[in-house]
């Protein structure tokens, strides 16, 4: 009783002192500053053709928000950018949580800085509206390239769906490769569809996995073994190297039973153990013979054009789905014609064509 009554009159003593006060041409010029800090889209553009990073961070906000203003901007952005995106090479890696796929990305990215290579590092994670983006967490994993002046790491887009985490890293890879960086490197867990929507933006498709039998249970789907373009047994180290030896043999033998890619691309198992750095440059040598070959016949470029035109539908498509969705009449309407089909009212097909017809 008595300690409450001493806090009140402590309390009671602060009372005389008063904070200075804030005006309101303080805080106004303070805003003003702040904006100019913001450079105008011709300069951004400059600077990111100059290979200045911060401007590649704001354009990758601007293509990132969600504001009608900023869009704009981004637009004019990748559009002067798009002609300076030519000479990377694009790579999707993919495997289960814990297959290493951060320290992969840590030793890797480190061995092609070390040849003189800028790498970008970009994810797709469905997931992170959730976990608040999982790169974040591994930038502490990959603590020596976060370091590296010639390393650029972004942590995932959020967005409400995976249409729209696509578009932003889509974009996020033109403005990397206009800004300089030779190899892109984006990484996805394997969540629904992500590995198939990182297939369709990547030239070379990476695989991960462990050895062991195991492996199949851990969820790898088979047609994210034919997507593949390199099988890269992770982990093979210490009381692993056997089983890593004989999953190559088997996963040799299993490749081989697919059919031909367009690519005329014969995908390749290596083993790799990122931890130890081991196995580490067979990875880039078989991705620079990949480069060759594809590049010989054309398929690499024509791959490129593929993919922008798939994106262009998937870009019309996810826009008319949304605006339709969001429309309030629509969403009235809806809400009327699901209880119509509960009540056997009305089929789905002509619940959807009148909606349609709206
Ligand atoms: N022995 C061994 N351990 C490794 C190797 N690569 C990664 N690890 C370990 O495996 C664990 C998971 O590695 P991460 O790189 O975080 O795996 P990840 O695929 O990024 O996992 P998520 O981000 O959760 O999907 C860590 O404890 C690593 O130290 C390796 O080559 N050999
Ligand atoms: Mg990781």
């Amino acid at each position: 009783m008595q300690k409450k009554e001493k806090h009140k009159t402590a309390l009671e003593e602060k009372k005389g002192i008063s904070p200075p006060e804030m005006t309101d041409t303080q805080a106004i010029s303070k805003l003003k500053d702040k904006r100019k800090q913001l450079p105008n889209t011709e300069t951004l553009i400059a600077d990111i053709l100059k290979g200045d990073v911060t401007a590649l961070s704001r354009a990758i906000t601007l293509v990132e928000s969600k504001n009608p203003k900023h869009l704009e901007k981004a637009n004019a952005i990748i559009k002067a950018c798009l002609p300076h995106a030519n000479n990377s090479i694009r790579i999707g890696i993919t495997g289960v949580p814990g297959v290493g796929k951060s320290t992969f990305i840590e030793a890797f990215g480190k061995h092609l800085t070390g040849l003189g290579k800028k790498v970008a590092v970009l994810a797709v994670d469905p997931s992170s509206t959730i976990t608040k983006g999982s790169i974040l967490g591994d930038k502490t994993r990959m603590e020596d390239l976060v370091k590296d002046k010639n390393a650029f790491i972004r942590p995932s887009a959020s967005g409400d769906s995976l249409g729209g985490v696509a578009r932003k890293t889509r974009e996020a890879i033109i403005l990397c490769e206009a800004t300089g960086y030779d190899l892109i490197i984006i990484e996805t867990v394997g969540v629904g569809q992500s590995e198939t929507t990182v297939h369709s933006m990547v030239d070379f498709f990476l695989l991960l996995k462990l050895a062991g039998a195991g492996d199949e249970l851990q969820g790898i789907k088979r047609g994210i073994i034919e997507m593949a373009d390199a099988i890269v047994i992770n982990k093979a180290d210490r009381d692993n190297i056997k089983a890593a030896k004989l999953a190559k043999v088997e996963f040799n033998r299993a490749l081989h039973l697919y059919p031909e890619k367009a690519s005329k691309w014969q995908p390749k198992v290596s083993l790799c153990s990122a931890l130890y750095n081991e196995g580490i440059d067979d990875v880039w040598q078989m991705i620079s013979e990949f480069k060759i070959l594809t590049q010989e016949h054309n398929h690499f470029e024509a791959n490129r054009n593929e993919q922008n035109k798939f994106w262009l539908i998937q870009t019309i498509e996810e826009r008319l789905k949304r605006t339709f969705f969001k429309r309030e009449d629509i969403k009235k309407a809806l809400k009327n014609q699901l209880e119509l089909i509960e009540a056997s009212e009305t089929s789905p097909f002509a619940a959807a064509e009148y909606l349609l017809s709206l």
